[in-house]
């Protein structure tokens, strides 16, 4: 554990509900229930499963259930052969019904926590979750919300619900909120060596949920309570909100003064302490960094408090697209192509490089915008076979002469690492590069114009 963070001083009572329960998380006789088998659930249910525990993953997608009970693996970041062995020896199955979380010792719930349309927190998941887990609940299980969420979320609408029950909390049962911090597609830092924040609505939750996180996570970092759990994953992702904005809008000036974002990135890069790495894109993608800060923004509300920042970061961000938008119809016209009669190439869906997660991708909100533009659009992904673009059914082309010399343009939006740049420099009659994947083809100017 890094210096200075000190494990809180677990100053519990006793509780022969908590002791028989804790024992079983240490004997890892405990039964585990993971709801929500996504890219943050189903690597979870692996890591337990490997540690020893029987763990039951639950769904509502019944596609998933049937994938997983056949031992057959859809999470890039799990190795197939280790899911379809721990299926085989019958530490890991699923299901898409509750009933069975009455004979659970522990449920990690792990749904998604998007936005509205409307740009506010959507908790339809998490409510639902909470309503059934209430309904099959007993003494002596700890429920833990990783989630990602507004400070608040545990205490005051999930324990309201659960104490429905006529169980009370830190007597019957633990609630604690931990919040997941999967970096999908790296190989580095995987569910058992990321850090792992624990908090408590009460020190007895805090107790368990430590006791229960510490059988496969190397470092835990308990804090006082529930909500700083939540606030403190928020403003991780808060935090990489506003530096990608930042570094954004430079790249928007730089664009006005016809100098490269890039080459001022590379250098100011080299200062060896006091900055870290952010780099300019066609915005920002996934479940997580568009949408977290939101959560933020919208429970400061609640206490008189504008996050201006908040909102800025945001603008910034959701604005990335339509300047690729404009860079593409300005590259048009120098080429003297119209652009209804033009076809452009968009090289990647996913919303970072390397996985093939396509949620809130810019590259889709760039499509989008050169379909209104009467533009037509093909693209190639070789981690994404098939997406649906403004109500039109698209697939992934082959990357080759025949298609890239059939095209005006062709748009870098996702740097995937497994394309040969050179090549497609070399062949392109135009190339976009939204992400500096182009960086190492030499005399790459001629045909590149970057962000
Ligand atoms: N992006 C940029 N410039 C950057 C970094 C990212 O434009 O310098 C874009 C990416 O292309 C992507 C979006 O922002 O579209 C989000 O990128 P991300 O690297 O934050 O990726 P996520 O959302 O998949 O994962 C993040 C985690 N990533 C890292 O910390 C590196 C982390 O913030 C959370 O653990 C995770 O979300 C989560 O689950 O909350």
């Amino acid at each position: 554990m890094k210096e200075g963070i000190t494990v809180a001083r677990l100053n519990v009572g006793i509780n022969p509900i908590k002791d028989k329960l804790k024992k079983k998380i240490m004997n890892r006789s405990a039964r585990i229930c993971v709801v929500g088998l996504g890219y943050v659930g189903l690597p979870f249910v692996v890591e337990k499963a490997k540690m020893g525990f029987s763990v039951t993953g639950v769904d509502q997608n019944k596609k998933r259930v049937h994938n997983v009970n056949c031992g057959e693996n859809y999470i890039s970041d799990i190795k197939d052969e280790e899911l379809k062995d721990l299926v085989k020896k019958g530490k890991i199955s699923a299901a898409n019904n509750f009933s069975l979380i009455k004979n659970m010792d522990i449920i990690v719930i792990c749904v998604p926590t998007p936005l509205t349309v409307n740009l506010v927190p959507d908790l339809q998941h998490v409510k639902s979750v909470t309503n059934k887990i209430a309904h099959n609940l007993r003494p002596g299980q700890l429920i833990s919300l990783e989630s990602t969420t507004y400070p608040g979320t545990t205490e005051e609408v999930m324990l309201p619900v659960l104490e429905s029950s006529g169980l009370n909390v830190e007597k019957d049962f633990y609630l604690c909120h931990s919040p997941e911090r999967v970096d999908p597609g790296d190989k580095r830092y995987t569910t058992k060596n990321i850090n792992k924040v624990v908090g408590g609505v009460g020190p007895d939750s805090l107790d368990v949920g430590v006791t229960f996180y510490s059988q496969t996570i190397e470092q835990i970092v308990p804090v006082s309570s529930a909500k700083v759990a939540e606030m403190a994953k928020v403003y991780e992702n808060t935090f990489r909100a506003v530096n990608i904005a930042l570094v954004n809008e430079m790249a928007l000036l730089c664009d006005k003064m016809g100098v490269s974002i890039w080459e001022i990135l590379d250098a100011a890069f080299t200062k060896p302490f006091g900055i870290m790495s952010f780099y300019p894109g066609p915005g920002t993608g996934g479940h997580c960094i568009p949408v977290d800060p939101y959560y933020l923004e919208w429970k400061a509300r609640e206490y008189n408090f504008s996050s201006r920042f908040i909102r800025i970061t945001e603008d910034i961000n959701r604005m990335m697209p339509e300047f690729v938008r404009e860079k593409v119809m300005r590259t048009l016209n120098e080429s003297e192509v119209v652009p209804s009669r033009s076809k452009i190439l968009i090289i990647g869906m996913a919303y970072k490089k390397d996985i093939d997660d396509y949620r809130e991708s810019p590259a889709i909100q760039i499509a989008e915008l050169l379909l209104k533009d009467g533009v037509n659009i093909a693209y190639y992904d070789p981690y994404i076979y098939k997406i649906e673009i403004n109500s039109r059914q698209f697939k992934s082309v082959s990357l080759n002469e025949q298609t890239v010399n059939s095209v005006d343009l062709v748009l870098i939006a996702t740097d995937h690492s497994c394309i040969d740049y050179h090549w497609l420099v070399e062949t392109a009659k135009k190339v976009i590069d939204t992400r500096n994947a182009t960086k190492a083809v030499p005399g790459r100017e001629r045909k590149v114009i970057l962000l």
